[in-house]
């Protein structure tokens, strides 16, 4: 859409008459972007945009990576930000560039990830005029962004910059959409420089936590008979590892993780139970049920985590809940002692609570409340059959790469489904922020973007991308975006021809009445990956999986797909199913 003059001339109007120089709306939101310290931006230009690319043009400290779907900018910047920690900036124009971004912006909301989304919007005067590629992103994206903005005017370009950085980044992080129409991104006015602060009356996440209540969660936990301390999300969310990791050390107790956590505590420590929930260990969701005292960090009680809620609410016990967020505190159960706060800032004070304190935890209730831990984790509830030489476990290739990669530097991506699973459980995360998917949307297609933004800003890492056939089509075309900026990432992918947990599920609830669940007419996965540019793996027999596995990990300076043909029929166990208890599990051999 072209400029007209109306807007040319309201554009003069906003000049400021002082000396500072002027600039256009475009080059403003390069500048904000830049004292923000971003580094990368993953988009796809189109008429709305322009002026915005055109300021990217001429400037060379912001790296813009052109994917080849916007739902995969989205993705990518998501991946970047869960890896880094910093806000991911995705760029995408208006209308069907700001649709195809909806999945990825409602994926990163789901996870609570910090984002920033600049949209293109037809210019102000066509807004709401069925104008071409006009689409109402604010209306669109409202319940799935922390928050959004549309700048209806070229003077506030800075101050509304500043404002989405500190929205997504502070408190409960999210995604934050600003909606830029094309004559804002044209129109000039005087700049005064990036603002320093930022002042919302109505935005002030607490950080600090209520002295009273933490006092009152030490005692109970203190005196707790069969403590248990279950963590999510937050954690990594909030930096609060090494808090975690002090209090769990101090105090002796056992720990679990959600699948948005894995890696806050070390998952080869003796203390840790394993990942809890539908696809939980026997050992974690047992002692989610059976603890006295739970004290609950950063995670949300999900419904993939405590089952039905009836069932969970049937024994007594304590529940102490930390979050930064008040919304997520008794939303899915009653908490007793609730405590909003920064993460961080709570458990730094629990630990210096404890230090200062006489009082430690009672050693025998403790012993014994381990020894029954013990006898849950006897059962081994991952076993499977690792003798099989006939066909590839899908769980034999995570655990060989585990044990092949465990002390590189690398991240480990996956898409949705029971390759998921599989790498959640198999893979043994000991670092924070190296586990990176969708768990609350669960989105399939994320795996390939999450690994190409990763690999871009931690190029001496290895990202290896757990997929399925399924949901690697979801995104695949970014292998051509993996080939033109040379973020080299190594796709392995579990292919069981089936859109395996829909097939789990079609199995064990839907009497084996297999709807639409079979991959047929799949591509030549190998071919597909040469045609790319990159180097293409098929791996058929379980001999074969080691030697493949080391072999694209020695190759740095290509992408590898691996198309691994896996068993077909290998179910995740143990399984919750939806509606039942967590301890109502199914072991798939011998059922508790
Ligand atoms: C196929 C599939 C199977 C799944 N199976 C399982 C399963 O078996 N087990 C499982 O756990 N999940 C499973 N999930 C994931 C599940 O759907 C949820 O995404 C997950 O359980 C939520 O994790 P969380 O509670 O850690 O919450 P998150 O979504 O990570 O939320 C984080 C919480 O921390 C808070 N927070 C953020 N920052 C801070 C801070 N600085 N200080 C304090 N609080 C903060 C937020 O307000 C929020 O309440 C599955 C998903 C899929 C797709
Ligand atoms: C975008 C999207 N559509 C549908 C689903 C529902 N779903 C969850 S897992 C799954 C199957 C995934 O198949 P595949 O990628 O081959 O993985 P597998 O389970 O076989 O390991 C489907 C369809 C989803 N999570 N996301
Ligand atoms: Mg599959």
């Amino acid at each position: 859409m072209e400029i007209t003059k109306a807007e040319i001339s309201s554009a003069a109007a906003a000049q400021n008459a002082s000396n500072t120089p002027e600039l256009m709306g475009s080059e403003i939101l390069v500048k904000s972007l830049q004292a923000e310290g971003v580094q990368y931006i993953w988009g796809y230009p189109g008429g709305a945009v322009l002026y915005i690319y055109d300021a990217i043009y001429k400037q060379d400290t912001i790296q813009h990576v052109l994917v080849r779907h916007e739902q995969a900018a989205v993705h990518a910047a998501d991946g970047f930000a869960r890896a880094t920690g910093e806000v991911g900036v995705a760029l995408v124009t208006s209308g069907p560039g700001l649709t195809n971004a909806v999945t990825g912006i409602a994926t990163a909301y789901s996870d609570s990830i910090p984002m920033v989304i600049i949209s293109g919007q037809v210019a102000t005067a066509a807004i709401g005029s069925d104008a071409f590629q006009e689409c109402d992103t604010v209306g669109i994206t409202r319940p799935i962004v922390k928050h959004n903005f549309l700048v209806k005017d070229v003077r506030d370009m800075a101050d509304i910059m500043k404002k989405a950085f500190h929205i997504a980044r502070t408190g409960r992080p999210g995604p934050v959409v600003v909606d830029v129409p094309k004559d804002v991104s044209f129109n000039k006015t005087a700049y005064h420089g990036y603002p320093e602060s930022v002042a919302m009356r109505s935005y002030n996440p607490v950080r600090k936590g209520h002295g009273g209540q933490i006092r009152k969660a030490l005692q109970l936990l203190l005196n707790a008979k069969r403590p248990y301390i279950y963590t999510g999300g937050g954690v990594l969310l909030g930096n609060a590892c090494n808090e975690l990791r002090t209090l769990v050390d101090m105090l002796g107790y056992p720990v679990t993780n959600t699948l948005m956590g894995l890696g806050a505590y070390p998952a080869t420590d003796k203390k840790f139970l394993g990942m809890l929930g539908m696809h939980g260990t026997v050992e974690a969701n047992y002692a989610m049920q059976h603890c006295d005292v739970l004290l609950a960090v950063g995670a949300r009680f999900d419904d993939r985590v405590i089952g039905n809620p009836k069932h969970f609410a049937s024994v007594e016990r304590k529940i102490i809940h930390i979050d930064i967020d008040p919304s997520s505190i008794a939303k899915r159960v009653k908490v007793d002692v609730p405590i909003v706060g920064d993460v961080k800032d709570v458990l730094t004070e629990l630990i210096t609570m404890i230090k200062e304190g006489q009082q430690r935890p009672d050693a025998q209730a403790l012993g014994a409340w381990w020894d029954t831990i013990e006898g849950w984790r006897v059962k081994d509830c991952l076993a499977y059959d690792r003798a099989n030489t006939e066909v590839i476990k899908p769980q034999a290739v995570v655990e060989t790469l585990w044990n092949m990669t465990k002390d590189d530097d690398c991240y480990i991506t996956s898409d949705v489904g029971q390759h998921q699973m599989f790498a959640a459980q198999f893979y043994k995360f000991n670092e924070p922020r190296r586990w990176i998917n969708s768990g609350g949307l669960g989105t399939m297609g994320v795996g390939l973007p999450y690994a190409m933004g990763i690999k871009l800003a931690k190029p001496q890492a290895d990202c290896w991308c757990i997929t399925g056939e399924g949901s690697i089509q979801m995104n695949i075309q970014e292998l051509s975006t993996c080939q033109q900026y040379g973020t080299h990432v190594k796709v392995i992918s579990l292919n069981n021809r089936y859109l395996g947990m829909v097939r789990q599920w079609q199995e064990l609830i839907y009497q084996g009445r297999y709807s639409h669940s079979y991959m047929d007419a799949l591509p030549n996965f190998v071919k597909l990956a040469e045609a790319y540019g990159h180097v293409g793996m098929l791996i058929e027999r379980p001999e074969d999986v080691e030697p493949a596995l080391r072999e694209a990990r020695a190759i740095k300076d290509r992408t590898v797909f691996m198309d691994f043909r896996t068993d077909p029929t290998e179910n995740v166990w143990p399984m919750v199913e939806a509606g039942k208890g967590i301890t109502e599990m199914l072991l798939g051999s011998e059922e508790l």
